[in-house]
């Protein structure tokens, strides 16, 4: 299981708006087959390992981080796949809150006499496929918060833009988890004031960019901002309230998706309808109070530098010392290494 585990890390943010699963066939303590949902998420993890696995599959038995599907999707369900290759006994981590499988899959399992185990190493799997279950059980996105802090508490410096706080190691870092997430997202003031490009910039990685979303009330993106000239390449979305004018229609013409939006929470629910399944937050300290306060964040990637901002430095609602009620420290990040330099601190409710 933990090695159908790490496959499915592999293409976690890559596999649209299904889970990214991964699956191991075993036999007499050899593995014969390996699957991960392809990019994309179409085929399944399971029909890629068994035909790996060949006639081998007989008698042999399948870890799938995930309840094999058992709906005709585009594809025909694993389950009964599982079923014809003669799969002997199939462990799976988590049950699939997808109304269309939730049980059934087991169901079409244990029905052909196949001995069928739950629940191996579900807190790890979970955590794999945490986007895909926030989705289906909140109608949201996972969110997850980017912060770089500085020494005395700070994110940046008022009027200065992008101020370096943290180095090469944790800039790697943001963007694998840009590129294992489905949107990223923020607002205006760090827009204008940053012009950052929000992609992926990791050697080989260079298609993994998530689709961009600015937090933008009136239409204020500069139409010379560099996401505004980049929208064809890699979309954006600016959410705007109904009444904004702004720039709205020049970056529309850009490629810009205006979505018109009432708040926080309906426009997450509104990405979630569309299929995101994850949402990185990188700014700036207006979004991330208005978030935190709503009770929309699920994630924190906090990263802390040594060096002092001082005067004219804009606070940041979590610093080094944040321990709120409730939550756990795991010094563990996204791509299960442990790992000093993150501390991601998570809701215990959203593992449990
Ligand atoms: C599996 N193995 O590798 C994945 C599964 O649109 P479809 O037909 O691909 O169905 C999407 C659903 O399939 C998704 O909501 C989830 O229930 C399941 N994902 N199932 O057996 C896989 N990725
Ligand atoms: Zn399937």
């Amino acid at each position: 299981m933990r090695e159908a585990i790490a496959l499915s890390l592999s293409h976690v943010g890559q596999t649209g708006s299904n889970p990214s699963v991964g699956c191991v066939i075993v036999k007499d303590g050899r593995v014969l087959g390996r699957g991960v949902t392809a990019k994309g998420g179409r085929p399944h993890a399971e029909p890629q390992a068994l035909a790996e696995a060949g006639d081998g599959a007989k008698g042999a038995t399948a870890y799938v981080t995930l309840e094999p599907c058992s709906h005709h999707g585009k594809t025909p369900p694993c389950a009964n796949a599982m079923v014809a290759a003669g799969i002997a006994r199939v462990v799976v981590a988590v049950a699939d809150p997808d109304p269309r499988v939730s049980g059934q899959g087991l169901k079409i399992l244990a029905d052909a006499d196949i001995e069928v185990t739950i629940g191996i190493l579900q807190k790890e799997a979970r955590r794999a496929m945490g986007g895909y279950l926030t989705r289906q059980t909140k109608g949201r996105p996972q969110v997850t918060l980017k912060l770089a802090v500085s020494a005395d508490g700070m994110l940046g410096k008022l009027g200065e833009g992008q101020v370096a706080i943290t180095g090469p190691e944790a800039r790697t870092e943001v963007h694998r988890l840009r590129a294992a997430s489905d949107a990223i997202m923020v607002g205006i003031g760090t827009a204008n004031a940053d012009d950052p490009e929000l992609t992926v910039r990791l050697p080989g990685q260079e298609n993994a960019s998530p689709l961009r979303i600015v937090l933008d009330r009136r239409a204020e993106l500069s139409t010379g901002s560099k996401l505004a000239k980049t929208a064809r390449d890699v979309p954006v979305i600016l959410a705007v309230a109904p009444s904004a004018t702004g720039h709205r229609n020049e970056l529309e013409t850009m490629g810009v998706e205006i979505l018109e939006t009432t708040g926080l929470e309906p426009l997450l629910q509104t990405l979630g309808a569309r299929g995101i399944s994850s949402l990185m937050v990188e700014g700036g300290a207006r979004v991330a109070a208005d978030l935190l306060a709503q009770g929309l964040v699920d994630r924190i990637h906090l990263y802390t530098g040594e060096a002092a901002i001082g005067e004219g430095g804009i606070a940041s609602p979590i610093t080094r010392d944040y321990r709120p009620a409730g939550f756990i420290l795991l010094q563990e990040d996204t791509f299960g290494r442990d790992h000093r330099q993150i501390l991601e601190r998570l809701p215990v409710s959203a593992w449990l």
